[in-house]
């Protein structure tokens, strides 16, 4: 949480949270149709008994993601902020320790790619950092219920695509983590303005716990859509999920 000026921070911590959220799609469903009929429509299952309607719900879930992924806006940017209101210490978050958090050793680092992508060679962290770069202070959400707002400098990730060939007329891009995390993400949010390939936190090189030597930083997404120690870049047209998709949480999560 922020000290600087509590009130006026409240309020546009609910404004970026209402952003990302999946409210919209969640009220418009619920204002519009929801009744257990309109339900056993939508998702064709008879939502009674136990496992049936786990898997109606699910089905509500992929409507919600799939209402968002249109609603998506490319061109709408995510509130930026002075270095003022940058949260210190920033939080550390992942589903492990922080004193578990993987240490990639820098000269065999590679980011391999795979998928739809002309030219597959695999990229060292040097190639990496003579991208053209650029800082912004954006805030994370994370769905536990925090957010922080922090200053990251990296790449423009649809300058990357570009350059490597990838098809951007493609559905996804997947990203593998070195601990074995990972994350899918829609295109229009991967060729979306902010959404970055990260190299500094702050200023300074990534710190291990925050994804040295490589994260993705999306503010037009959740923080578990934000991949900290990148390995691995594919580029794709089926599905994949992630580490928190396959566990539930909605894959669209963003704004
Ligand atoms: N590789 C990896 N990336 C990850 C995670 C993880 O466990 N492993 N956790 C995610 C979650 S839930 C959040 S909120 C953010 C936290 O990023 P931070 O540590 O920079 O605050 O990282 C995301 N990226
Ligand atoms: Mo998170």
């Amino acid at each position: 949480m922020e000290r600087k000026n509590p009130r006026v921070d409240a309020a546009l911590l609910i404004k970026d949270a209402a952003k990302l959220l999946p409210s919209l799609a969640r009220r418009l469903f619920l204002r519009n149709t929801a009744s257990l009929g309109a339900l056993v429509l939508l998702t064709g299952c008879d939502i009674v008994d136990g496992p049936t309607s786990e898997r109606a719900l699910r089905k509500v879930s992929e409507f919600n993601d799939w209402i968002q992924a249109r609603l998506f806006n490319p061109n709408r940017l995510a509130d930026t902020y002075p270095e003022s209101a940058i949260t210190r210490p920033f939080r550390f978050n992942a589903y492990y320790d922080e004193s578990e958090a993987p240490d990639v050793d820098e000269d065999a680092y590679r980011l391999a790619l795979d998928g739809l992508i002309g030219n597959k060679q695999p990229w060292t962290l040097d190639q990496l950092y003579a991208l053209p770069q650029e800082t912004q202070i954006t805030r994370l959400i994370c769905v536990e219920g925090w957010s922080a707002i922090g200053k990251w400098t990296g790449a423009p990730l649809r300058d990357f695509l570009r350059r490597v060939g990838a098809d951007l007329t493609a559905k996804y891009v997947h990203f593998v983590c070195a601990e074995g995390y990972s994350a899918s993400i829609d295109m229009p949010t991967a060729l979306h303005p902010q959404t970055q390939m990260t190299f500094k936190f702050d200023g300074e090189v990534l710190p291990t716990k925050f994804g040295f030597p490589m994260r993705i930083r999306m503010p037009v997404k959740l923080g578990f859509k934000n991949p900290k120690h990148v390995v691995g870049l594919a580029v794709l047209n089926n599905y994949t999920g992630g580490y928190w998709e396959d566990r539930g949480y909605n894959w669209f999560s963003g704004l």
